[in-house]
């Protein structure tokens, strides 16, 4: 039974309900910007250490909790957690990014991909999980988190990240079928994965679909919402009522917003290449909508910071389901001093 939260304003924007002001949190809200997370990254060896260790773990996701008035935590992990448990050796490279030792880049690699028991396989995000409920105590709640199957696809399929997407692209289209096949893998893993996650006492989840943007209209359909479609209904079959909200969002995605709408997601998250006016207009109430401050912003100096929030939320409007997020991942260099004015804005300016 999940405790009652004290700060519950991020679940009823979820649910389109009415608010005492704006819930706002952000994507990458723990990390390099920090210097408590620097520190702890460094006395720990490296990133995936963290991530592997439920208590620091813990630790990372209560970092800009602790220093900023925001209405959620996320779960501190990655989505290559996934890949790594099917044996493919993730690691970072400095500077770099992620690496895998093993890619998939042939029908018999997908063939012979296993789906991990992901109760035992990822155990530690399940165990960070109960330690930051203990942690956050009811303060706010919790968000778990994975990437979607294309986005973790073009990982496993191009080694590391990518600009051009050319090895999974050639891959889909010479072996479509293969695709299909790499595809249901993840989904049928991200589904237990983020099962094990609510299980485990996450209020809402977010499918993160990063790269669904570099796609054609009926391929994004047939590759990336599809499947996103598809763990969506298994988690509504295997919890019912008590599946907790889900938020889609595909980076670049927003020619998309109706068709994602037809996923039975709760919330769709934007990022700032579209207006949240023309947004609000298209989904037209039906869900909840996150998003969508450019993450440079933060940058600016604080009028200019102010003026972009009263825009964005004057642009929202009074109606409820509205989440104030950025519209991707918080840059590593920006200033905590910013984030803070930024949160405080939100709340000010959305105050009812
Ligand atoms: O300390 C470091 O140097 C590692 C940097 C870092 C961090 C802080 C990585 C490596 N991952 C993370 C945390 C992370 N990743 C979170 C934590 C929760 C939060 O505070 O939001 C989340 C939700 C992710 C998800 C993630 N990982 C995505 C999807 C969201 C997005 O940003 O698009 C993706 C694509 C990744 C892969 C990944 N992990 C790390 C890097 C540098 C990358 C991107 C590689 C690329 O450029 O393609």
């Amino acid at each position: 039974m999940m405790k009652p939260l004290k700060n519950n304003r991020f679940i009823q924007a979820l649910a389109r309900k009415p608010v005492d002001a704006t819930p706002i949190w952000l994507m990458r809200q723990a990390g390099r910007y920090l210097p408590e997370y620097r520190e702890l990254r460094a006395s720990a060896g490296d990133f995936l250490a963290l991530c592997k260790n439920p208590k620091l773990a813990c630790e990372v996701t209560m970092q800009p909790i602790r220093r900023f008035e925001l209405d959620a935590a996320i779960l501190f992990s990655d989505i290559l957690t996934i890949p790594d448990a099917m044996g493919l050796g993730l690691h970072f490279v400095k500077d770099e990014g992620p690496r895998f030792h093993k890619k998939i880049d042939s029908k018999i690699a997908v063939d012979e991909l296993s789906v991990p028991d992901m109760r035992e396989s990822l155990s530690y995000v399940y165990e960070a999980i109960e330690c930051i409920q203990v942690e956050l105590a009811g303060e706010v709640p919790l968000i778990g988190f994975s990437g979607s199957p294309w986005t973790l696809a073009t990982y496993m399929v191009e080694g590391q990240a990518s600009k051009d997407f050319r090895h999974i692209k050639r891959f889909l289209y010479q072996e479509p079928e293969a695709m299909h096949q790499l595809l249901d893998k993840l989904a049928i893993s991200v589904t237990e994965y983020l099962y094990q996650q609510i299980l485990s006492g996450v209020h809402a989840v977010q499918i993160f679909d990063t790269w669904g943007g570099i796609l054609s209209t009926p391929i994004y359909q047939e590759f990336s919402l599809n499947y996103m479609s598809k763990i969506i209904r298994g988690l509504h079959e295997k919890l019912g009522q008590s599946c907790v909200p889900i938020i889609i969002f595909t980076k670049n995605g927003h020619q998309w917003l109706e068709l994602m709408l037809e996923s039975s997601a709760d919330c769709v998250g934007v990022d700032w290449s579209i207006s949240m006016e023309n947004v609000k207009k298209r989904v037209a109430g039906r869900v909840a909508i996150q998003g969508n401050l450019d993450p440079a912003i933060l940058y600016a100096d604080n009028t200019t910071i102010e003026k972009a929030v009263v825009e964005l939320l004057d642009q929202f409007g009074e109606a409820p389901g509205h989440i104030f997020n950025l519209g991707h991942g918080m840059l590593r260099d920006v200033d905590p001093e910013k984030v803070d004015f930024l949160v405080k804005t939100v709340h000010k300016h959305s105050q009812s």
